[in-house]
């Protein structure tokens, strides 16, 4: 019998193990493959992502989240489940130190105008997905709507995966590369990352990009995120935080 703790799901270590050489994940990923191809024909018509999000939903180890997703994106949660929402009952709350407080439902985020980045995601556990396409609302364009009030210094960000949380100074979030996104590769964003609507802060680690988003609350002050709290840093720009030199990728 295995008398150890199931690992927290979702991202692996905190940067203070970052030094580790051998993890007990390389051993998890190498077991977690092996299960997959036990398991893999009879799921193989949902496709990988519908398995790894069907797979993640029932496996509170996080094993799942070591599984490559497609591409080389590796699948996240905190949590060991995930309500699904698409366009009959997704909404986005924009609330806060606002004039307009404002709920999107997914046809009016679809609705207006639509940015597209091409860039490199930066995990802050060393993996990288080159040119990678999101699409979406610019979030300045949504915080212009709501009408930010003047004592307003950040946003946070949070999740109907009922745990996850995110922030941002006023000032990165009204950058032109951060997209309250719709699609990812190309494609309207599916369960397994983040959809139907996900953050996406181009040149932060992409812990910065909160999936499953449902709420933006404007606030006085950053109030630091999931994992900030347990040692990310705040400011995650790539290359130039969490001890970590990369290349940018915005
Ligand atoms: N709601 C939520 N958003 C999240 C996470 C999470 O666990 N929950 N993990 C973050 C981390 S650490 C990464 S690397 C990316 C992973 O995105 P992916 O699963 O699409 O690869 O999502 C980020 N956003
Ligand atoms: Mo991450």
């Amino acid at each position: 019998m295995n008398s150890e703790p199931p690992e927290e799901p979702g991202e692996p270590r905190p940067p203070a193990e970052h030094g580790t050489p051998i993890g007990r994940r390389v051993l998890l990923g190498t077991i977690g493959l092996g299960a997959l191809g036990v398991v893999a024909a009879p799921v193989l018509q949902r496709g990988l992502e519908g398995f790894l999000g069907a797979a993640a939903d029932k496996d509170p180890t996080g094993l799942t989240g070591l599984l490559p997703n497609g591409g080389g994106f590796r699948y996240y949660s905190v949590t060991s489940s995930v309500p699904h929402k698409d366009a009959t009952d997704y909404r986005l709350t924009v609330d806060g130190l606002v004039d307009r407080p404002t709920t999107y439902t997914l046809d009016e985020l679809r609705a207006l105008p639509q940015t597209r980045l091409v860039k490199d995601v930066q995990c802050v556990t060393g993996w990288r997905v080159p040119d990678t396409p999101f699409e979406g609302v610019r979030l300045s364009r949504l915080l212009d709507a709501a009408g930010v009030r003047a004592k307003a210094g950040a946003v946070r960000f949070t999740c109907f995966d009922g745990a996850y949380s995110e922030s941002l100074t006023l000032e990165q979030a009204r950058r032109s590369d951060v997209l309250v996104a719709l699609r990812m590769q190309d494609k309207d964003i599916g369960h397994a990352h983040g959809g139907p609507v996900r953050l996406y802060v181009a040149p932060m680690y992409f812990y910065k990009s909160a999936k499953w988003l449902s709420g933006i609350t404007v606030t006085e002050d950053v109030k630091p995120g999931y994992w900030e709290r347990l040692g990310y840093d705040v400011d995650a720009w790539v290359g130039k935080s969490n001890g970590r030199d990369d290349d940018p990728t915005s």
